[in-house]
């Protein structure tokens, strides 16, 4: 189970025990328990299966226990007992956005709402809109967020498949009759949600191979099993699939259920007029006389029908084929360009760990500096620092950065675009930083030129360095802002002003649609954890894949520069 799955299940235990009028004592222990988890610095999994939490503050014995529970066999008895005594369809609740577990308590203890489809009917029939702490309002926003949540039902986050990916691929790759394994799909092609996850492994013996597959530990229920081929569920109601074929077929498949179906489907169609009939299992000639060309992989592959290979963030069928045809694909930024991260948060305004701690961690990463950006005073939500907290930090990095060698924090600020386009700081404040990171992040309800001018204002002011998450999105959560991005995009440009590609896994915004657009007029993207944590920093990897599948380059991606690039870069900015 990894940190984030415990969290989980300590919140949920929280909202539950609240739901049952327990004391508020316990139920805090649960919520501060979960933070603790998801925020601590070491291996907290590993600690809790070798019995070696004592000492940390804020985790009781009773959690210690639950911990070591969980990490050891993967559940935790006491939560699936206490799940048992409400209805299943509760939990559907707490992915609506906006409804927190006060609101869920609420409704269940006065209402009796128990489902989406519960929570529905009272919206509509005005009972909701009675209770204390709900309106009119509220209940608007409720049916947008239920409308959103289920035109994105069965779609999942990185964050949320990632671990599962790593776990399911190493699992299969221990087992002695598999040569290969690979996963494939959406997943492979970095899209920013998928709906399944596709495996493929190579092997001689695929009965045995899919035997293992279904009766794997994250397995939850097996939903078809045949001899080559077999689906499951894990945790979450994530669907895996895994595929078996031999090695010789297996370039084939792999290209095949990489896909994209538009890729496949124009791919084929270009075999066709080399007199090949393209499946998932290789080639065969269409007419006499044509000669079955040899491929042992995938580069192979795209060769044999006169294509550079084509990496798999690339294949959308967007453009892509026929630039490998030219021999113009763009060379893609790698995860081992980045030399930095801007837009990080400590404990000043909302972020778990400390300035050294996330200095510490950025390095440990091998970064060359690391941009520190906590909120401004108006996101008071997120506890944003005024002028003179900033003044503090500011020197605060400045004594730090004394003692680093080939190091290097840079002071920034995450400042609050104001309704007006106004920024949330005077000027002669921002002068004093090294760089500037501008956000909205409330009054999402403009009309889109009116939200589309109070950003082209803030990218109008010369401290601002680049505009973080540009739309807002919150992905299977709600949509982003009506904004232009054109309009925004021209603008960067020409002002020089950095789009953030916000690698949280929440965001990835700017979209990768956007940004083959974006490097064409030259705007120049910064890849940006908006690290929360020492382990947010690594959220990176999610912006990269984002940023390949928007056919970025090296040189599009500003924090690919060294440390000295960068601090040049900066200084003529503020010039
Ligand atoms: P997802 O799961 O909706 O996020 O997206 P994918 O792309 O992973 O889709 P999935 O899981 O249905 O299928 C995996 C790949 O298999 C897909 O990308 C391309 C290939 N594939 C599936 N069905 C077809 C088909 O009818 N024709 C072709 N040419 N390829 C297909
Ligand atoms: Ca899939
Ligand atoms: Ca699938
Ligand atoms: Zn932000």
């Amino acid at each position: 189970m990894t940190r984030q799955e415990a969290a989980t299940i300590f919140e949920r235990i929280a909202t539950l025990l609240e739901l049952k009028g327990e004391n508020p004592f316990k139920t805090r222990a649960y919520r501060t328990g979960a933070e603790i988890v998801e925020s601590f610095s070491g291996d907290i999994m590993q600690l809790a299966a070798d019995n070696q939490l004592a000492g940390i503050k804020g985790l009781g014995e009773a959690l210690r226990d639950k911990l070591h529970e969980m990490a050891t066999t993967g559940r935790l008895e006491f939560y699936e007992k206490l799940k048992k005594e409400f209805p299943e369809t509760l939990f559907e609740l707490f992915d609506i956005q906006g409804l927190g577990p006060k609101k869920v308590a609420a409704l269940h203890a006065k209402l009796g709402v128990s489902s989406v489809a519960d929570l529905k009917r009272v919206c509509a029939d005005g009972s909701a809109a009675d209770l204390s702490g709900f309106g009119d309002k509220t209940v608007a926003k409720i049916l947008d967020s239920i409308a959103f949540h289920e035109a994105h039902a069965s779609e999942f986050r990185l964050d949320q498949v990632h671990p599962v990916v790593l776990a399911i691929l190493e699992a299969l790759r221990d087992h002695p009759n598999a040569s290969r394994v690979e996963v494939c799909g959406s997943f492979r092609r970095g899209k920013e949600t998928v709906h399944d996850l596709d495996f493929l492994v190579a092997t001689r013996q695929p009965e045995k191979v899919i035997e293992a597959f279904v009766k794997l530990p994250q397995v939850v229920d097996v939903i078809a099993h045949g001899p080559t081929k077999a689906s499951v569920h894990v945790g979450q109601g994530i669907q895996c699939d895994l595929r078996a074929v031999s090695t010789a077929e297996f370039p084939f498949a792999f290209m095949y259920f990489t896909g994209s179906k538009e890729h496949n489907v124009a791919i084929r169609g270009r075999a066709l007029e080399h007199g090949l009939s393209l499946n998932e299992y290789g080639f065969t000639a269409t007419k006499a006389g044509v000669e079955i060309p040899q491929v042992h992989d995938e580069r192979e592959l795209y060769r044999a029908l006169g294509l550079d290979y084509i990496e798999p963030e690339l294949r959308e069928n967007i453009g892509e084929i026929d630039a490998a045809e030219r021999g113009q694909l763009p060379r893609l930024v790698e995860l081992e360009n980045l030399r930095g991260v801007f837009h990080n948060h400590t404990t000043a305004s909302d972020g778990k760990a400390s300035l050294e701690e996330m200095a510490e961690a950025a390095q440990e990463l091998g970064f060359q500096y690391l941009g520190i950006a906590d909120h401004s005073k108006s996101s008071f939500q997120a506890n944003g620092l005024d002028e003179k907290r900033l003044l503090a930090q500011l020197d605060e990095i400045q004594a730090l950065n004394a003692g680093f060698d080939g190091f290097r924090i840079f002071a920034g600020s995450e400042v609050d675009i104001l309704k007006d386009g106004s920024l949330d700081f005077p000027d002669e404040i921002l002068a004093r930083l090294d760089y500037v990171v501008a956000s909205v992040h409330n009054v999402f309800n403009l009309p889109e030129a009116e939200m589309t001018r109070r950003l082209l204002k803030a990218i109008e002011n010369p401290h601002v360095t680049m505009i973080g998450h540009l739309t807002g999105r919150l992905l299977l959560q709600r949509p982003g802002y009506a904004v232009n991005v054109p309009a925004i995009l021209d603008a960067a440009a020409e002002t020089g002003t950095i789009i953030e590609l916000n690698a949280s896994a929440w965001r990835l915004d700017l979209d990768w649609r956007w940004w083959k657009l974006a490097r064409e007029k030259g705007v120049k993207c910064s890849i940006n954890p908006d690290a929360h944590s020492i382990h947010g920093l690594k959220d990176v990897i999610f912006g990269i894949r984002a940023a390949r599948k928007g056919w970025l380059r090296r040189e599009d991606v500003i924090n690919t520069l060294p440390l000295a690039e960068m601090e040049k870069f900066l200084a003529a900015r503020r010039r």
